[in-house]
């Protein structure tokens, strides 16, 4: 902990002096412009906003820390016997901007064990709740049962320094992401199984645990494809919906447990986190349509140009940034390639890789025709037996709370103040939009 803390704060360093030097030399120098269609339609790309952790390439896809996920899952530590890349590492790397030894991952793994146990009173909370309460919202109403114990809320209180916040919200950002693989996994036990949840096992990695909690496959397997979307997943820069939430709302120093709770309230809609549940969905309901037929890509062709002419959207393709095939993607396809290439389902997906881009291109309006994480995503969960869709979305929060907390962390060693952009009525943009 003093190794990371040592590293963050080195580097708080100087990114605070670069933030003061751009402030002092630079405040008044225009990045950009706004037009009357970015102003109504969110934003979309309207530089506006400062995330230290990651950054989206429309070809490249995401990165962290400037790394691509190729990059991360080849050289991030991983398990023993394990070949993709551990999440708690790319954790640290979102957080320090390096790259952890083995020795540094380890006794981070092992801080994550330190912190992970869950107060009574959560688990008490969540078990008042009715049993088909979606799992997002049981996942929501958690962090808000755990904010009593904030730290940063504590120190905040007791008169705290702006200097300090960082490094007490630090100490929140550990806690809650040790904690959210027992709480998710929690919530699934009691919402699909018996309640009862397999003992904690500390002698695993953060990933790993999470996956035998589940108790749904003790296949080496799922423990490493765990790892994989866990570590896939972390982060997505911060103008998505639940980063941005998350963002906004310690933008008002609310605790990152506050924070966090209304990101997932964010995460738990249909265009955002929901939409891998979407896809799965449709994957199973092709399966069927097929009625056994070996999928092919003039079956799938045929089917998604009669999806198309109906006017329907095909889950799983396209993105509002992205113009490539999502790297998400690509690694999940080579996992599945070498452990479950004769999975029904996987070869309905393969055939969908085969097929669909060249359909989407052919219609003529999609600015990106490939696949993005969620059109894989659900065949890997649901071939490891991880089948109750409407889960789906939390074992993507377990992953996404990493990247929210490395940004809560970094908005506070930067001292990004709180978030209040301009709104007009659509009578003043009328008249502003008249003037030009
Ligand atoms: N199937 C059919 N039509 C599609 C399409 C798809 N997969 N993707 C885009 N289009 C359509 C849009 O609906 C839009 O049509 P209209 O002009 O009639 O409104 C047109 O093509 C242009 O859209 P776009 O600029 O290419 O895409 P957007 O930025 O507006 O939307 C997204 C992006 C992801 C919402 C959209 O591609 C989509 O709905 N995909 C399917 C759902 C999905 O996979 N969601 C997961 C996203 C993953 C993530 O965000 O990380």
């Amino acid at each position: 902990l003093v190794a990371l803390k040592g590293k963050i704060a080195k580097l708080a360093k100087e990114k605070s002096a670069q933030k003061a030097d751009l402030l002092k030399n630079n405040a008044d120098v225009v990045i950009g412009e706004v037009s009357v269609e970015q102003c109504i339609n969110g934003g979309r790309s309207v530089k506006m906003m400062v995330t230290e952790t990651s950054d989206l390439d429309a070809n490249t896809g995401i990165s962290y820390r400037g790394k691509s996920l190729y990059e991360c899952n080849k050289e991030l530590p991983k398990a023993p016997g394990g070949e993709v890349a551990l999440p708690e590492a790319a954790f640290w790397l979102l957080l320090t901007g390096e790259v952890p030894t083995d020795a540094e991952c380890r006794a981070f793994t092992e801080e994550l064990h330190r912190r992970s146990a869950v107060p009574q009173s959560v688990f008490a909370t969540l078990a008042t709740l009715p049993k088909d309460t979606h799992p997002m919202t049981q996942l929501s109403v958690a962090m808000l049962a755990m904010q009593p114990d904030s730290k940063f809320a504590h120190k905040y209180d007791q008169g705290m320094k702006k200097g300090e916040y960082w490094e007490v919200a630090l100490e929140d950002a550990l806690d809650l992401v040790a904690k959210m693989p027992v709480v998710a996994a929690q919530i699934y036990r009691s919402t699909f199984k018996d309640g009862k949840l397999p003992a904690y096992n500390a002698k695993l990695d953060w990933a790993a645990n999470y996956a035998q909690m589940l108790g749904v496959n003790s296949d080496e397997k799922f423990k490493e494809v765990t790892r994989l979307y866990l570590m896939l997943h972390a982060d997505h820069e911060g103008g998505n919906v639940s980063a941005h939430t998350a963002h906004l709302v310690g933008s008002a120093l609310s605790d990152p447990y506050y924070a966090w709770a209304a990101g997932l309230c964010g995460l738990a809609g249909p265009l955002h986190g929901l939409a891998n549940q979407e896809c799965i969905s449709w994957l199973l309901e092709a399966q069927k349509d097929l009625g056994g037929q070996k999928p092919t890509k003039e079956l799938l062709t045929a089917y998604a140009e009669k999806m198309l002419a109906s006017g329907k959207v095909i889950p799983g393709f396209g993105h509002a940034v992205l113009r490539n095939t999502d790297p998400r993607y690509m690694l999940e396809r080579e996992f599945a390639l070498k452990n479950c290439p004769d999975d029904p389902l996987f070869q309905l997906v393969d055939a969908c890789y085969q097929a669909i881009p060249a359909v989407l291109e052919k219609g003529g309006k999609v600015k990106n025709p490939f696949p993005n994480v969620d059109a894989h995503s659900g065949q890997l969960m649901h071939f490891y037996n991880l089948k109750e869709q409407n889960y789906y979305t939390v074992v993507f929060a377990v992953s996404r709370a990493m990247g929210v907390m490395a940004q809560y962390v970094w908005a506070r060693a930067v001292g990004l103040p709180i978030e209040r952009p301009k709104s007009v009525p659509l009578d003043v943009l009328a008249k502003l939009a008249n003037k030009k």
